[in-house]
């Protein structure tokens, strides 16, 4: 089966609830990568990189809270996820399917994808780093990087990935386009997503053409202790503090 097809069966299945698929092979990932982050897959091995859209909250996360009777999970948004890649499995009866979801831990609490390097592999969006700067003004300070899609900015949220251990088929890399151009725009962008994410500002860094609903940003505000109340469920049935403040 060519490629286009496995993606257009994959699209078919996850592009309604508000995903994007973007196609990659492990080995292009493995090179960026130190050792202890490698994927033990042969490097061409067929995988997708997995974003949520601004709308994915509407059209799979509202229905799939409406769908539960009660709130009892760490966090329904990556049920819902995860709800999706089963729904994905079983319509494809034929693959083997493996996913990992991007706030997977090993033991040791390694995160078991780095998803920010597998969207700038599959093109999908390029992941600006400290490194990308002709002149670094940080000195000491620890500076985390970002990734910028060239559609959403910074409106979207890495899911994880698929990997189908048994597809080995040709695929052509493509860069993902670099849509912040000069070292002051980089600047502000880094700054932005390190010291002030709260205030969304990076996620506006270029013209996007969708942005998360006022609903949605609201939800992602809550504290995860209120979240199950904002979505209509009784106050006993609420979600773990544990994951305070993740806002993806
Ligand atoms: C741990 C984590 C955190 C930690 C630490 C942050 C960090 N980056 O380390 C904390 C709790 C601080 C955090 C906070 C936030 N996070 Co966070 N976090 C993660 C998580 C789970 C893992 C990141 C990680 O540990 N990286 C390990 C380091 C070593 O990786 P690295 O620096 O990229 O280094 C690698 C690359 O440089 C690569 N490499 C080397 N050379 C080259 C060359 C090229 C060209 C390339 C492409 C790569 C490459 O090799 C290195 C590894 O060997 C990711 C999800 C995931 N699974 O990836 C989300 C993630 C990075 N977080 C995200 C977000 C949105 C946030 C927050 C805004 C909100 C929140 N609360 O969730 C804040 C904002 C950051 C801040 N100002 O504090 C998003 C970022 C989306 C984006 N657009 O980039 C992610 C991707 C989650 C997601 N599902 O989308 N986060």
């Amino acid at each position: 089966m060519a490629l286009e097809v496995l993606q257009k069966s994959v699209e078919a299945l996850l592009g309604p609830q508000g995903f994007e698929l973007h196609p990659f092979k492990i080995g292009w990932y493995n090179e960026k990568v130190q050792s202890i982050f490698y994927l033990p897959y042969h490097k061409d091995t067929i995988a997708f990189c997995v974003l949520s859209t601004p709308s994915m909250y509407e059209k799979a996360f509202l229905p799939y809270v409406r769908s539960l009777t009660a709130l009892t999970s760490r966090d329904p948004l990556d049920d819902c996820v995860a709800h999706q890649y089963q729904c994905l499995k079983e319509s494809l009866p034929d693959y083997k399917i493996e996913t990992i979801q991007d706030y997977e831990l090993h033991p040791n609490r390694r995160p078991k994808v780095l998803v920010q390097t597998v969207g700038h592999v599959a093109g999908a969006a390029y992941y600006y780093q400290r490194s990308d700067m002709k002149h670094d003004p940080w000195g000491e300070k620890k500076i985390f990087g970002v990734s910028i899609h060239p559609k959403y900015g910074g409106w979207f949220a890495f899911r994880g990935i698929l990997i189908f251990p048994e597809v080995q088929l040709p695929l052509v890399q493509r860069d993902p386009p670099n849509v912040i151009k000069t070292d002051d725009a980089l600047k502000y962008l880094l700054d932005q997503f390190n010291d002030n994410w709260k205030e969304n500002k990076y996620r506006d860094c270029i013209d996007v053409v969708e942005r998360y609903s006022q609903e949605q940003i609201e939800y992602f505000m809550t504290p995860p202790s209120q979240r199950g109340k904002l979505l209509g469920f009784s106050a006993d049935e609420t979600i773990a503090e544990s994951v305070a403040d993740r806002f993806h």
